[in-house]
């Protein structure tokens, strides 16, 4: 059987797994396939057998009994009793794991990272070496995209955002699934996870991938015109390689932001200042503007 099974997912066309869990979601997408096939070649053989049985020329005059026996009944109870088995014992039983292993995983320390949709395009905002996302004000939103951190929240000043997914190998992720815009649908194949991006959610999920890879991400869900052109970048690198990468991302993050938050709040205080203040530093200006301009005309 599980040399069969895996003919059928590479028929498919179903790339490679690469995450702890995709066994078992490649499992059942098996067992509902060859399900479908029996179904198909089933009641295509029942379809052809109705058209020779019945034909007209076999039978001049109508039966006014039809079917005497209960074949198909028994035929129909052995479906429903066959679907009931693969959504009880497959399908809720993978995702229950799904759900009830949240705590476990959030226990592990696990990377976080929000997943921003917008059209066309993803971004991701990670919380940086303090683990802790800053404060996010869907009002300040600037740009599509945005992660709409305050600026105000200390918490926020290493968070910073990237283009790419970069996640570490053999640790579990969780993702938060956001969009600014319409529904996007969030999806990495290889790993076997996807989720509605829905404006003013965050929705997580979570996964652990096995290996190292490089792949894409897709957008699931039509959501434009643009919408195939949203592929973008995952990246599961060594442990080593992405604490470096996360140290260096998150410092810059920081001194950027804290050097911003510190010249607004002194430009704030400034603002009490005398404007004796402000005219000597406009009068200093002005000095080095023409001092500039007469070392170029002489
Ligand atoms: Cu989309």
């Amino acid at each position: 059987m599980p040399i069969l099974a895996k003919t059928i997912v590479e028929y498919l066309g179903i790339p490679e797994n690469f995450s702890e869990h995709g066994g078992s979601v490649d499992h059942l997408i098996d067992l509902v396939h060859w399900f479908m096939l029996a179904l198909f070649v089933g009641w295509t053989g029942f379809f052809l057998l109705a058209c020779w049985r019945f034909w007209r020329k076999r039978n001049p005059k109508a039966s006014y009994h039809g079917v005497q026996n209960h074949v198909t009944t028994h035929l129909e109870v052995g479906v429903a009793i066959f679907e009931a088995v693969l959504l009880l014992g497959f399908a809720f039983p993978l995702w229950a794991e799904r759900t009830d292993r949240f705590e476990d995983i959030q226990a592990q320390d696990p990377s976080r990272v929000r997943v921003i949709g917008y059209q066309f395009g993803w971004n991701y905002h990670y919380p940086g070496l303090d683990g802790k996302f800053g404060r996010i004000d869907r009002h300040l939103i600037e740009r599509a995209g945005d992660p709409c951190i305050d600026p105000e929240d200390p918490n926020g000043w290493d968070d910073f955002s990237s283009p790419i997914l970069k996640l570490p190998v053999l640790e579990p992720a969780i993702l938060q699934i956001t969009s600014t815009d319409v529904i996007h649908g969030y999806a990495i194949v290889p790993m076997r996870i996807q989720q509605d991006a829905i404006p003013g959610t965050d929705i997580p999920m979570w996964f652990r991938p096995l290996k190292k890879l490089e792949t894409s991400v897709v957008c699931a869900q039509l959501c434009g015109e643009g919408h195939g052109d949203m592929v973008g970048v995952m990246e599961v690198v060594g442990k080593g390689a992405y604490n470096t990468w996360l140290a260096e991302q998150s410092n810059a993050a920081y001194a950027r932001n804290s050097k911003k938050a510190e010249e607004d709040s002194s430009a704030a205080g400034e603002n009490g200042a005398s404007d004796e203040a402000a005219e000597s530093t406009l009068g200093a200006g002005e000095k080095a503007d023409e001092s500039v301009g007469g070392e170029g005309t002489e």
